[in-house]
């Protein structure tokens, strides 16, 4: 069988990947020509452990081909961005002219599958679309909506060994659907309709937004109190039914700091915890922020001079090296906006260089500070001793 994905991003590309590596025949499409160059020397565009040993061999063997523009096969995979525009509103244009570009290929028994995080109704709105240009394909084609829900870094394992969720447009597609996924999903696939599978994407990242909402609403409570936050959510968590998750400097990433404004978007009056919980966690890292600031300004009135400050960490969460929407990275350009750059180290052991910010080395860095800020729970950074010294603010549980 032929597959066709749309979208070699940090999903289609492994996915097509491994489903090459499982005897289908892939042709990958991206409007990136570089991305299709590079992909087809065997070179992978995105960090991921691993995963360009698998590429080089499935090209080598011909098992996956790169391109432009899509060719007939016997299933579509859309797995595009869905970004927002406004304020928070899901833009689903790059579905749509992904599925008009195939929709000159579709013919009777294929297959259309969406992977991209959508708002609900999106499958139906392209099941619309395609049965209004091409009417004689109506009852004729599968058509589905397949979330995924690998973790960056751990991705080539989780596609094969996670569970997934299979929403058809009726159950004959749910049935298709599920027939090519077995072909490389070790994990259960779960039935159900395109709605609820669209829905479920969104729930499971809302869920964990909420979670960790709480826990940065109980940091704030704590530094009121004068509770070490840290200690307490280690008590809590002895009961054998809580589990409270782990405050931070605030949510970064692009899924769980961006998958619950679909929810919020399309149901506005409903959504208020999940709503809430978005306001806290992008609060969290301005109050990280403030903090900084003040301590800079309590070091310079005690002490007359301005501060050294190590600003530790960068990526949007342990021990990787991303820093799209870093709230770590956020508070750093705010806390040098304040403040002439002279006295603001920056730290990130996951990165030799960066374009921007000049980073310094993470022991040098701590030795010289007289305040050191703690955001991001690196590894590295465990084996830096408490040293009374020193200001330190802890937002992530180094020293907990
Ligand atoms: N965070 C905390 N405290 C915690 C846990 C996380 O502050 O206790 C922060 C992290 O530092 C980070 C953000 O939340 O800034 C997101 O971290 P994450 O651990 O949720 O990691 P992601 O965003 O890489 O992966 C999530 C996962 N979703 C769930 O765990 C429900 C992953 O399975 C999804 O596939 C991924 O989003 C996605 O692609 O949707």
């Amino acid at each position: 069988m032929k597959a066709c994905f749309i979208g070699l991003g940090y999903i289609g590309l492994p996915t097509a990947i491994i489903a090459a590596k499982n005897g289908i025949k892939i042709i990958g499409v991206d409007i990136n020509p570089s991305v299709v160059e590079k992909t087809n020397k065997g070179e992978l565009h995105i960090i991921e452990p691993g995963m360009e040993e698998l590429l080089k061999e499935v090209v080598a063997n011909g098992q996956l081909k790169a391109s432009t523009t899509p060719e007939v096969a016997d299933a579509y995979f859309i797995v595009v961005p869905t970004p927002f525009k406004g304020d928070h509103q899901p833009d689903i244009s790059y579905v749509e002219s992904a599925t008009r570009a195939i929709l000159p290929l579709l013919k009777e028994g294929d297959l259309y599958v969406i992977e991209s995080t959508s708002p609900v109704g999106t499958t139906e709105t392209m099941t619309n679309l395609i049965f209004e240009i091409r009417p004689e394909l109506k009852g004729n084609i599968y058509i589905a909506y397949c979330p995924e829900r690998v973790l960056p870094g751990n991705v080539i394992y989780e596609l094969v060994h996670n569970d997934r969720v299979i929403g058809g447009i009726d159950a004959a597609s749910t049935d298709k659907a599920i027939e090519f996924y077995r072909q490389f999903v070790k994990g259960k696939l779960h039935k159900t309709n395109c709605k609820t599978a669209e829905m479920c994407k969104l729930v499971e990242n809302a869920s964990r937004d909420v979670q960790i909402a709480f826990a940065n609403e109980l940091s704030l409570i704590c530094d009121k109190a004068d509770i070490n936050v840290w200690k307490l959510i280690e008590l809590a968590n002895k009961h054998p039914r809580v589990n409270i998750l782990q405050p931070g400097c605030g949510v970064g990433g692009h899924c769980i700091a961006v998958d619950p404004y679909f929810i919020t978007a399309e149901f506005p009056m409903e959504a208020n915890i999940i709503a809430s919980a978005r306001k806290i966690n992008n609060y969290k890292s301005f109050y990280c922020s403030e903090r900084v600031k003040n301590a800079m300004l309590e070091f310079e009135l005690k002490n007359n001079r301005k501060p050294v400050v190590a600003m530790m960490g960068l990526a949007f969460k342990p021990n990787i090296d991303d820093l799209r929407e870093s709230p770590a990275k956020e508070i750093v350009m705010k806390v040098m906006q304040k403040c002439n750059n002279a006295d603001i180290l920056i730290v990130e052991p996951n990165i030799i260089k960066h374009k921007v910010f000049k980073l310094t080395d993470y022991i040098a860095a701590y030795e010289q500070a007289d305040i050191v800020v703690m955001l991001v729970a690196h590894a590295e950074f465990n084996t830096l001793p408490y040293d009374d010294s020193k200001m330190i603010l802890d937002f992530c549980g180094i020293y907990k």
